[in-house]
């Protein structure tokens, strides 16, 4: 990613304390205690990022934040390789010097270490296995087809210069509006949240995947009801930590949320 890129989208160190190389100092305690042996990575830029840290901070847990700005390339440090995710990629934890990359996998991690509570992440199987469908369905469809519309529209005119042509963003838009048709159809189909009655992870992986796709001045509400209320539905479940994790969409897009359409 450019180094040029927070320069490029105006933001600054207030968006988002800057990376100190040296790791080990760059820490500060999130929420405001002492400080914990689970450190947590990410960037508010990423979505997979912004649902741990809502899903953390719903929680209550406690943990180090680590914020690292993939818009400077911190990621691409061999340091980061070496001592932080060998991928190179946010989010991921170090729990006590154990290091794990991969949201859903980390999430199961720290249910399976009963730091999620049961209402966001159950723990009965047949309850869990419902959760669990949505998110393999979300990874290889909506977060794939949102992810794409983003970084083809926004990220990479950035990064290159050129704009895609219409009929690449019409077609981008098409397989995005695929998987959106089967949110509003199926999984929002006599249902007030995706998976039942209330908010669990699978609404906030996928609210954060879609508020995404604001940046690419895509605005879901217009074709889709069920997805506008059920994201307002999301928002007051989850804020204000909803809000604090979308500060930087809110501001690049230049929607807070309560922009009208
Ligand atoms: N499947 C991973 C996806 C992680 C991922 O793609 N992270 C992106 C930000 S959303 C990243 O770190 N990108 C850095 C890069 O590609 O250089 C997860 O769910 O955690």
């Amino acid at each position: 990613m450019s180094l040029q890129l927070a320069s490029l989208i105006g933001l600054s160190n207030d968006d988002g304390p800057a990376y100190n190389p040296r790791l080990t100092q760059r820490n500060r305690t999130s929420n405001n205690k002492t400080m914990s042996s689970l450190r947590f990575y990410y960037d508010l830029m990423s979505q997979p990022s912004r649902s741990l840290f809502i899903i953390f901070r719903l929680s209550g847990m406690q943990y180090e934040d680590c914020v690292v700005a993939l818009r400077n390339g911190e990621h691409l440090t061999d340091e980061f390789k070496q001592n932080i995710n060998r991928f190179q990629r946010v989010p991921c934890i170090n729990d006590n010097g154990y290091k794990l990359g991969e949201s859903i996998a980390i999430l199961r991690y720290l249910s399976a270490k009963g730091k999620i509570p049961e209402h966001l992440y159950p723990k009965y199987f047949v309850e869990q296995a419902r959760v669990d469908e949505f998110l393999e369905w979300h990874h290889i469809t909506l977060r794939v087809t949102c992810a794409l519309y983003f970084r083809t529209i926004w990220l990479d005119p950035l990064l290159t210069g050129r704009t895609p042509s219409e009929a690449k963003i019409e077609t981008l838009r098409m397989h995005m509006e695929r998987n959106l048709d089967i949110v509003e159809e199926v999984w929002l189909n006599k249902k007030e949240f995706l998976t039942g009655p209330t908010l669990t992870v699978a609404d906030i992986f996928a609210a954060c995947e879609i508020e995404q796709t604001r940046m690419a001045d895509y605005d879901v509400r217009i074709k889709y009801p069920k997805i506008r209320a059920w994201l307002k539905r999301v928002r007051q479940s989850c804020n204000p930590h909803y809000d604090a994790a979308h500060h930087i969409v809110y501001k690049i897009s230049g929607t807070g949320p309560q922009a009208k359409l």
